[in-house]
């Protein structure tokens, strides 16, 4: 047949279907790169175990609730609002009162950024319910 082949034009010595089909069946399949490895524990055992990849997570960006002086709502209203809303004790409240009073803002409390925005709404909420024009905003920290 391959000294036939010789013989034969071009055209026909072009690979027939079944030498196509013989070269499919004996050419190995190219494999995927292999994975990095190392020795497990080094016992000679022949164990490799998968380079491990340390992925770092990063912590939730911090929001800060800052609240806003004016000059209608009541101080008690905002001592109230303050242990409330943000978990403060009536001595820590008055002070963040009296500091948003004379400052104009204050910081009553840090947390992610949903349960900030929920703190936002819930004052807002309480103030717009009691008529009092208090404001609160939630700012993000670096
Ligand atoms: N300035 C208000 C007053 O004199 C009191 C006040 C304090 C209002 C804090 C808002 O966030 C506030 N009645």
């Amino acid at each position: 047949m391959s000294r036939l082949r010789h013989q034969l034009p071009c055209v026909v010595q072009c690979a027939t279907a079944l030498d196509r089909m013989i070269f499919m069946a004996t050419k190995p399949p190219s494999q995927p790169p292999a994975p990095k490895t190392r020795p497990a524990g080094g016992e000679g055992d022949g164990a490799v175990v998968l380079e491990r990849r340390t992925q770092r997570v990063q912590p939730p960006k911090m929001h800060q609730v800052v609240m806003l002086n004016d000059d209608y709502t009541p101080m008690e209203f905002v001592v109230v609002v303050i242990q409330e809303f943000f978990s403060k004790d009536r001595e820590t409240a008055t002070q963040i009162m009296l500091k948003i009073h004379l400052d104009g803002k204050a910081v009553c409390g840090v947390y992610s950024r949903d349960v900030a925005a929920t703190k936002v709404d819930q004052v807002l909420e309480a103030a717009k319910q009691a008529g009092h024009p208090l404001q609160c905003v939630s700012e993000p920290l670096e």
